[in-house]
């Protein structure tokens, strides 16, 4: 396997550095690593492997000679250079919404749809946070028992918004443990000791966008085109890892006992499901965690085939920077 020439795009953001972690821990074939952000971090240094890398500005003609691109500084910004990089010869590997719902481009986790990502023109996206782990409790019971409908609702973290949303929700818990004003800018609402049903911005169904990307992204990963899902995503003041509580319907009906060994063995999950020992899934757990958490194992009392589960992952990690760099790897 030979070393490749990689760009991290946003290298200074909550993503960005969860991709420099997460290609020095998985040891990934590098030749030489360039850090792009925005000009307001330029000169700054980040350590990689015990060195500092200068971090340079994005601009068009940052991409000559590299193979891989990480991309992970907003929708616009890949609109914009992703195509640079393409031309200049490398696959990118996007963490935005820009390109997911673009027929002809794959959408991959690499635990659900690993085949797709042969199919790229030069641009593989990552799908967002919160469908990534909700993808991959899915698709093992899908595979057993034929998933019919989903009704999900989200406990997302704050680091979901970058790292600026984080620095927010520390500052305004501090803040109003002193008995301060607190400040308000990267929420439209205060977030310490609050929560927030609003991620993204309305449609005109009502949902949030976050939510309709939910339904969408998960037809297309999972590739059932009229799979029914509806979504509710809440913001929560937690700092890192999204939580979500899934309610399933399948064709085949599944008991509490087969979907715990279906999921103990599904890839890229581990279970933490023990009632009686106060055993489930929490943040805390799946903080800084490569794994997608499920617990709460239960068969749905309301309806003939259902069951109601609970998923956590860290949405810096397996939601964006580690998805992102385990479908670079596939492409070695
Ligand atoms: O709405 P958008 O455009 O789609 O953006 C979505 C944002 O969500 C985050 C990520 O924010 C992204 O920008 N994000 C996306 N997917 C995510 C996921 N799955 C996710 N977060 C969590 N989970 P971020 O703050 O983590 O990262 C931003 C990175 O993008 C770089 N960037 C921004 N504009 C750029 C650019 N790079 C090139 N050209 C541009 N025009 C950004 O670099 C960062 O690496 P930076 O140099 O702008 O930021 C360095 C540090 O500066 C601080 N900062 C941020 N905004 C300001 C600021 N300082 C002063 N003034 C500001 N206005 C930050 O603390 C940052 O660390
Ligand atoms: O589409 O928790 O990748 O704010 C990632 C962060 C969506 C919102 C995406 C969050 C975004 C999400």
């Amino acid at each position: 396997m030979s070393a490749k020439n990689v760009a991290v795009v946003g290298a200074t953001g909550a993503v960005g550095t969860e991709f420099l972690e997460v290609l020095e821990k998985r040891n990934f074939p590098i030749k030489n690593l360039k850090l792009l952000a925005s000009a307001r971090s330029a000169g700054k240094t980040l350590n990689f492997k015990g060195e500092k890398i200068p971090v340079e500005e994005l601009t068009h003609d940052a991409f000559k000679g590299v193979e891989i691109a990480l991309f992970s500084a907003g929708a616009s910004r890949s609109k914009e250079f992703a195509p640079s990089a393409v031309k200049a010869g490398a696959i990118v590997v996007d963490n935005s919404s820009a390109f997911r719902m673009d027929e002809g481009i794959p959408l991959v986790v690499p635990e659900v749809n690993p085949h797709r990502i042969r199919e790229h023109k030069g641009i593989i996206a990552n799908p967002n946070c919160s469908t990534i782990q909700m993808v991959v409790a899915l698709m093992p019971l899908h595979r057993a028992a034929t998933i019919k409908r989903v009704v999900v609702s989200t406990y997302q973290a704050v680091s979901g918004a970058g790292q600026a949303a984080m620095d927010e929700c520390v500052a305004q818990t501090a803040d109003y443990l002193a008995g301060k004003e607190l400040k308000i800018a990267k929420f439209p609402y205060r977030i310490a000791f609050n929560l927030i049903p609003h991620i993204d911005v309305f449609q005109e169904n009502n949902y949030t966008k976050e939510e309709m990307k939910m339904v969408y992204e998960t037809r297309k990963i999972m590739e059932i085109a009229d799979l029914k899902v509806s979504a509710t995503c809440v913001r929560v003041p937690v700092l890192r890892a999204h939580s979500e509580s899934i309610n399933i319907q399948t064709e085949k009906k599944l008991t509490r006992a087969q979907a715990l060994e279906i999921l103990g063995k599904a890839e890229g999950v581990k279970v933490k499901d023990d009632p009686s020992q106060l055993q489930y899934p929490m943040p805390i757990d799946a903080s800084g965690d490569y794994f997608t958490w499920i617990g709460r194992v239960r068969e749905d009392i309301s309806q003939e085939n259902g069951l109601d589960i609970f998923v956590v992952a860290d949405q810096l990690l397996k939601g964006a920077a580690l998805n992102a760099v385990q479908i670079a790897e596939r492409l070695l």
